[in-house]
């Protein structure tokens, strides 16, 4: 490896010199720890800087009432470690966002990798040098790294947006957006609060704050799909079966399309592909809502691939909104319209749609009139005002680009990838993008990412990224970039299997587009192929010496 002059533990000077490592990390959430864990394993010096005071990444930033993992704790957790396996307890079946930060900070301090990690600090530029192939990593704090290697382990969803309405900055209340939370919390008790946003965020923290709020508007652009969320207190027979042989478990886990191996179900029934909806009678169909509810849509094969079928099944999850909601007009306004179930990420709620119900929520459904702007003491719409006491942005985020997009990354002649990707993310399997060599994506765009189990994705990656990095060094070789011809094969067969999905669907306009964001380009951006056809690929890439990689 290239010459090191440094412990990382010694760095973060901000007098203007330049500390040497051989990996840069940006982000410390799964990804980042894990990045440390396994490269500081395989003999790397790394440093890993983190914006944030703590660890955690989506687990430290979103602390709004309600976060809480959709994915079961025993798929969501590390398999790196069988000790650390082995010893972690989790609690509830479906982890609370508490929890994933516990066990985060758990991890951090059993490896020792808090002392590698620079808190409070954000990466503010990385800037390539061909003659040295090095990376100079700049932060606000002033500091200055160098490293030939740099991982970018900055989440998928971590860029959050919050939209420009006039007036925002006149309002005499709180301000406060989702994924930006106040670390000690926010008591809604006797306040009126205006909610918008009604995405997986918003969902969330609606019967939350319900529960607490005076009175809660919710301000609604586009009805949701929210699909029950599964909740339960770990079963320890459950926990036991897997600590018994988690080996097992998680090679079970890459093989499964989505890096979720069901281990104790708890994520709905499954679609039987022989039934139909089409070719279903309504009556027929409501006695599956009977038994169902509004998970009745995945009892056919055929919702989620045809389009006319989809509609079906909407029709009949709208069906069950107005069984649960009191108020036909309020039923109405909930009752998702004109894209796609699957269209976008699925939401899973507990008691949102029975929130409204509630004498203190109000739906403001802004089908019938947009927000126009905010005022000193609440949010006016085309259909009148709403006095309120504290705003909540969830909004969402500038997904799978914005993070990196809002550092100045300069590679090769000086071009920023945010220019290059004007057009559209490009990558070779979400892990490099042409021009930018030895800059390494995690979870990146192209990869499965947002479409998998995130932290089986990450896993893969970084152990994709040690192995490479160490084939570089036992052949004595300072830089990896993908070819611009495996790069443009790779964004072609990402399009191509992503066309004719629900997701690509004309009437779809969702984050996994770019279509939350003005001016982004409608490109689709994780890889819809599937873990195991991903993982079979960059492993082939690999054994064949990074095929469609340049290596020098
Ligand atoms: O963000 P979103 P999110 N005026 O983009 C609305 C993950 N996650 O933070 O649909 C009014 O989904 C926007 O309306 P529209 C998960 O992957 C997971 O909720 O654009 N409204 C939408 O309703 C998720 O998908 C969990 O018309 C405006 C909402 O804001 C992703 O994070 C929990 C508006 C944004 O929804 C993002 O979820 C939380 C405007 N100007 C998050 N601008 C789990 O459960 C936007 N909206 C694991």
């Amino acid at each position: 490896m290239t010459g090191v002059t440094a412990a990382a533990s010694e760095s973060g000077r901000s007098d203007g010199a330049v500390t040497d490592v051989d990996v840069v990390v940006v982000g410390a959430g799964f990804a980042g720890i894990y990045s440390l864990y396994h490269l500081r394993d395989l003999g790397f010096t790394v440093q890993v800087i983190e914006t944030g005071d703590g660890v955690g990444g989506t687990w430290y930033w979103n602390r709004y009432p309600g976060a809480r993992c959709d994915v079961p704790s025993l798929e969501y957790s590390y398999g790196f470690s069988n000790e650390l396996q082995q010893e972690w307890e989790w609690t509830e079946i479906m982890p609370a966002r508490e929890e994933i930060e516990e066990y985060l900070n758990h991890v951090v301090d059993r490896f020792d990798l808090r002392r590698d990690i620079k808190f409070g600090t954000r990466v503010t530029a990385a800037t390539f040098d061909e003659a040295t192939a090095r990376w100079l990593v700049e932060t606000d704090a002033g500091d200055r790294f160098s490293a030939p290697f740099c991982v970018m382990a900055t989440g998928c969803l971590s860029a959050p947006t919050m939209p420009e309405v006039e007036g925002r900055d006149s309002f005499e209340g709180r301000v406060l957006q989702t994924s930006l939370w106040p670390r000690e919390g926010v008591d809604f008790t006797g306040l009126r609060v205006g909610l918008i946003g009604t995405g997986s965020s918003g969902v969330q923290a609606t019967p939350e704050i319900a529960r607490e709020a005076e009175h809660l508007y919710v301000f609604q652009r586009t009805a949701t799909y929210s699909f029950p969320a599964y909740r339960g207190m770990m079963d320890p027979e459950l926990q036991k079966s897997f600590k018994a042989n988690p080996g097992d478990f998680r090679r079970r886990q890459r093989r499964a399309f989505a890096g979720i191996a069901g281990f104790g179900g708890a994520l709905g029934p499954a679609q039987p592909p022989e039934r139909k909806i089409l070719e279903t009678p309504w009556e027929e169909q409501l006695e599956v809502l009977d038994e169902l509810g509004f998970w009745a849509a995945r009892a056919w094969g055929d919702v989620f691939v045809d389009l006319e079928a989809n509609e079906a099944g909407a029709e009949l999850f709208r069906e069950m909104i107005r069984r649960t909601i009191d108020d036909p007009e309020v039923a109405e306004a909930l009752s998702p319209r004109g894209y796609p179930i699957g269209c976008k990420r699925l939401v899973f709620g507990v008691d949102y749609y029975e929130a409204f119900n509630r004498d203190n929520v109000t739906l403001v459904d802004l089908r019938k009139g947009a927000i126009e702007s905010i005022t000193p003491t609440g949010i006016r719409t085309a259909q009148g005002d709403y006095e309120v006491d504290v705003v909540i942005f969830a909004t969402g985020f500038d997904a799978m680009t914005g993070a990196l997009n809002r550092i100045d990354i300069r590679g090769r002649d000086g071009q920023l990838l945010r220019d290059v990707w004007a057009g559209g993310a490009r990558t070779l399997l979400g892990l490099q993008s042409f021009g930018f060599p030895n800059l390494f994506i995690i979870t990146g765009p192209g990869s499965p990412s947002v479409l998998s189990n995130m932290v089986v994705g990450i896993e893969q990656h970084v152990e994709w990224i040690g192995d490479c990095l160490a084939y570089l060094r036992d052949h004595g070789l300072r830089s990896i970039e993908p070819t611009l011809a495996a790069q443009d094969d790779w964004v072609e067969h990402v399009n191509q299997v992503s066309e004719g999905t629900m997701y690509t669907a004309p009437t779809c306009n969702s984050w996994y587009l770019g279509a939350n964001i003005p001016g982004k380009p409608r490109v689709f951006l994780p890889y819809v192929g599937g873990l195991p056809a991903y993982i079979e690929r960059a492993d082939a890439v690999a054994s064949a010496g990074y095929e469609g990689f340049t290596l020098a």
